[in-house]
């Protein structure tokens, strides 16, 4: 046991969790916190707003497979936060979000402290898996190792913790808790063989993976191949099948093509998938066949499709064990025309997107193979990118897909260059999302990362101008000029370029990955733009 403040407690048990760096902003209240932030050598990137820090640690978290660490302060700051909370949750991705609390004794009908809220813990628990509020300095470890436990055992989700202001200051002795080990599960084993007797006599599998088949991408492609089976992922499992493989059919599981395919299929093995409505985006998958389902939430796995076999476990460690045994069966698999359902996919992909492929081919064109998008939730990348653009690599499109928040893309684009520097990112916006977390460009800039920053300027919110067209209603508070964003970049730090033709974005994307700094991108888009 060693005598430690509750500042000291925290950022060593974090520390003895493997954080390295955390996102934030200082602030009166948290400055025990950052003492020994300093002190214990965890590197801190300061963004310019709290959102922005949350973003960014799950962009770091979507890109290394690690919880990603945001520490922020009270009331208001905690709250800028809890919108990237919320996005986290809803993807299933690993975010500690650390604040102090108000202290232990503090009054209940409260007393005028500065930032003083009802409630943080209520605030933070409606959209964390949890928020957690030790209140002695002994406590603390054991909270960040049961944070550390609720992000990364089963099914990945955001974590509030809070320490009492008073508790922060106070000296106690601790024990620093080390992290939990766990151990990968597996479904039954009759379950298992249930399985395993489905896919070996299926003439017509496909599989659908999702973002928990991240881990279990080599897994993935050695199952599918034994199966001959076409894959097609969501957005979060984009790239987990390099979209090259003969068997890959891309993302984009609401497209008619995969809709039929799927109906056409005798087994669907889902993997790590909601099969949510953020995805499907026209209603649920017309499933003719057999529904197995592999999912490590005992609970998401009944969520919007019942499946005829139910795999509660790892992805990983399931896939592993799926093909142990189908190595030695007796497959019935016919070999299927991938390359038929992959023409037709990308001929209805193409057509969705077609305003946008002048953009998207110019990237396709230029960009690395391990490049990640770290895309906002623009038509540019959920009508364009999403099923345009090939990717490669598991992780590589980072999407605010179940939340839908706008202002996602650019720090999420951060938290992947904190995490790898050499990774080449590009962050893929509208003119409306930008405007949400625009002030990250400083930190972008900060940071000197490379890091192309492609803003898609149809002079305001699209989407939502397209929608009330749609319904007939009057078109208004949709439409608006955006500012000038290369100069708006270059203000704040980083290089900027006007773009008026999309041909000309390969050459400037291609000089912004190498640049020594980021590059706002600003692309002018002159059709389609009303009222
Ligand atoms: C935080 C947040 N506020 C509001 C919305 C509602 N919304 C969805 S799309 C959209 C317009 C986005 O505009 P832009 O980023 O320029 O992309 P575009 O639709 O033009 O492609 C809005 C306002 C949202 N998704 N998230």
């Amino acid at each position: 046991m060693v005598a430690m403040t509750g500042g000291e407690a925290l950022v060593a048990s974090l520390v003895a969790h493997g954080v390295d760096v955390v996102f934030g902003i200082p602030g009166t209240h948290n400055l025990e916190i950052y003492k020994h932030l300093a002190e214990r050598g965890v590197r801190h990137v300061g963004t310019r707003h709290e959102q922005g820090a949350g973003y960014a640690a799950d962009g770091y978290a979507r890109a290394t497979g690690r919880p990603g660490v945001a520490v922020v302060t009270t009331g208001p700051a905690l709250l800028n936060a809890a919108a990237a909370v919320g996005q986290a949750y809803s993807d299933s991705v690993p975010v500690l979000v650390v604040s102090p609390g108000l202290p232990l004794r503090h009054p209940a009908t409260g007393n005028g402290l500065l930032h003083e809220m009802k409630s943080q813990g209520t605030a933070l628990a409606a959209v964390a898996a949890a928020s957690l509020r030790p209140t002695s300095v002994a406590e603390i470890s054991t909270a960040v190792a049961q944070a550390f436990s609720i992000m990364t055992a089963g099914r990945p989700r955001p974590v509030h913790l809070e320490v009492p202001l008073d508790v922060l200051a106070e000296t106690g002795d601790v024990i620093v808790v080390p992290p939990v080990a766990t151990a990968p599960t597996l479904p039954v084993l009759a379950l298992l063989d249930e399985a395993v007797g489905r896919l070996a006599s299926a003439k017509r599998p496909v599989i659908l993976a999702g973002g928990g088949s991240k881990p279990a991408a080599n897994e993935l492609v050695r199952l599918a191949e034994l199966l001959g089976a076409p894959v097609v992922t969501t957005t979060n499992g984009k790239g987990v099948l390099p979209e090259d493989h003969r068997l890959a059919l891309g993302a984009g599981i609401h497209l008619p093509a995969v809709r039929e395919l799927v109906a056409e299929a005798d087994v669907v093995l889902a993997v790590g998938t909601e099969l949510a409505p953020a995805d499907l985006w026209y209603g649920p998958l017309p499933v003719a066949g057999k529904l197995v389902r592999i999912d490590v939430d005992p609970v998401g796995i009944v969520t919007n499709a019942v499946p005829d076999v139910s795999l509660v476990g790892d992805s990983r460690a399931v896939l592993q064990a799926l093909q142990a045994r189908l190595a030695t069966a007796q497959l019935r698999g016919e070999p299927g025309d991938v390359t038929s359902w992959r023409a037709q996919k990308s001929s209805e992909a193409r057509i969705e997107g077609s305003e946008w492929l002048g953009i998207v081919e110019a990237l396709a064109a230029v960009l690395p193979r391990d490049v990640v998008i770290a895309a906002d939730n623009a038509m540019v990348c959920y009508f364009g990118a999403m099923t345009n653009l090939p990717t490669y690599t598991p992780g590589s499109f980072l999407f605010p897909t179940g939340f839908g928040t706008l202002g996602f893309g650019l720090p999420a684009g951060i938290g992947v260059k904190v995490a790898d520097p050499r990774r080449p990112v590009v962050a893929l916006l509208g003119d409306g999302g930008i405007m949400f977390t625009v002030q990250e460009l400083a930190t972008a800039a900060e940071l000197g990362i490379a890091l192309p920053v492609v803003v898609v300027d149809n002079s305001g919110y699209g989407e939502i101008r397209n929608e009330m067209s749609d319904r007939n209603d009057p078109v208004h508070a949709v439409t608006f000029p955006a500012p000038d964003f290369a100069a708006l970049g270059r203000a704040l730090g980083c290089a900027g370029v006007m773009i008026d033709d999309p041909a000309d974005l390969g050459s400037a994307v291609s000089e912004a990955l190498i640049a020594d700094r980021p590059t706002v991108i600003h692309v002018r888009m002159h059709e389609g733009v009303s009222a």
